[in-house]
């Protein structure tokens, strides 16, 4: 098979387990991100609390050496077609749900710097995501800045906000205005945020796999409708590993509340919902042959394609197989579109040796 080289606009990096043993004063270490293993489990403690319980089988699943070693993973980027990639957090997606102002900020900077020098010093192909507080909004703006400055391109927030923190809250503001003045995308993983194993018993599996992407359509929800994208039109928002496909039909909805509702909306928007969506509003997908029809048949170009190295609901290591099923039938636009220019458009340009 000829080889597809792409962009991912989705993977993970694995952080060491003594990333903030060494980091942090001991009082903050001890209440940050780690695993132990007993039973056959892994269980996973943030801030005292008890956060996930996994077979180990399962972690392990998701751990292939390059997850937490650079320089094979990119012997395993060349190997799947994979040029350049954005690196979302693992354990630092933890700090999403902690409760202190100081241990969130604190680990957020320690990853920050773990992942600049470990991995995005190792190869520019590595696009890091600085991780910020989302407890304080003056403690994300100056990470933000302190992160751009370093040489970040992109920041990272949970898909579900803090209780009291609702994204439409304007305690937001001076982030949204951040980011938007340093021209950086603001990335949305889904899963992050919030309790992810909300149902049990039959159907369990799927059930949750899919309630992980209702919170990145809230929260499209609600930066669009309460003006931030419409105030900062420069903005762009990423939602990864969220699928692409909601995004018209979210649109449309949108499009409909403020037509239908008129008397009730406000803000009233310089622009539909839907024009401000599909221009600010980017979605990732690993596997579905949907996303490709949004972008052909339902005209919403920003699906960007994401590996989501190396989890079990990416593509490793059958990308290439993955990457023809999709491809292979359509238009070589299209598919550089989502394989390689969306990618370029959001986080800067990254061309791959070969592109067929
Ligand atoms: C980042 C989130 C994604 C998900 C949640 C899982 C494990 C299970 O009633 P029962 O006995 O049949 O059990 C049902 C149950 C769901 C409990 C069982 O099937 O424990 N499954 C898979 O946690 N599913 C929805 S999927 O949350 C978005 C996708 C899978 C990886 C995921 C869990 C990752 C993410 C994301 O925040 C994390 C992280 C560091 O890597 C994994 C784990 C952890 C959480
Ligand atoms: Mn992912």
């Amino acid at each position: 098979m000829v080889k597809i080289w792409v962009n991912s606009a989705d993977s993970h990096v694995l952080e060491p387990h003594d990333l903030w043993r060494d980091a942090l004063p001991k009082r903050l270490a001890d209440r940050a991100p780690r695993a132990e293993r007993a039973d056959g489990r892994e269980t996973v403690y943030v801030d005292g609390q008890i956060i996930r319980r996994d077979p180990i089988a399962f972690s392990d699943a998701m751990r292939p050496p390059g997850a937490e070693d650079p320089r094979i993973r990119l012997e395993d980027l060349d190997e799947q077609g994979v040029w350049a990639e954005v690196v979302f957090p693992s354990r630092a997606l933890w700090t999403t749900i902690m409760t202190d102002r100081e241990l969130a900020r604190e680990c957020g900077k320690a990853y920050n710097d773990w992942c600049l020098s470990e991995v995005m010093g190792v190869s520019p192909r590595f696009v890091g995501v600085a991780v910020v507080s989302v407890l304080d909004t003056d403690d994300a703006v100056a990470e933000l800045a302190r992160a751009v400055s370093a040489g970040y391109r992109a920041v990272f927030l949970p898909a579900t906000p803090p209780e009291g923190r609702d994204f439409n809250n304007e305690v937001w503001e001076p982030l949204w205005a951040a980011a938007a003045e340093a021209d950086i995308p603001i990335c949305f993983h889904i899963g992050t945020g919030a309790e992810q194993k909300v149902a049990r018993g039959p159907g369990g599996a799927v059930i949750n796999y899919v309630e992980t992407f209702y919170p990145a359509q809230r929260t499209v929800a609600h930066l669009v409708a309460s003006g931030v994208l419409d105030r900062y039109p420069g903005l762009r928002i990423v939602m990864a590993e969220s699928g692409a496909t909601f995004v018209p039909a979210l649109a449309d909805r949108m499009d409909e509340a403020y037509r239908q509702h008129d008397m009730f909306v406000r803000p009233k928007l310089s622009r539909r919902p839907s024009e401000i969506i599909y221009s600010q509003v980017y979605a990732s997908f690993q596997h579905d042959p949907s996303a490709i029809g949004t972008a052909t048949a339902l005209g919403f170009r920003n699906v960007m394609w994401g590996s989501d190295y190396p989890h079990l609901e990416g593509t490793f290591p059958n990308t290439q197989k993955v990457l023809h099923e999709l491809f292979d039938d359509v238009a070589q636009d299209v598919r550089r579109r989502i394989t390689i220019d969306c990618f370029n458009e959001v986080f800067g340009v990254a061309e791959p040796p070969v592109t067929v």
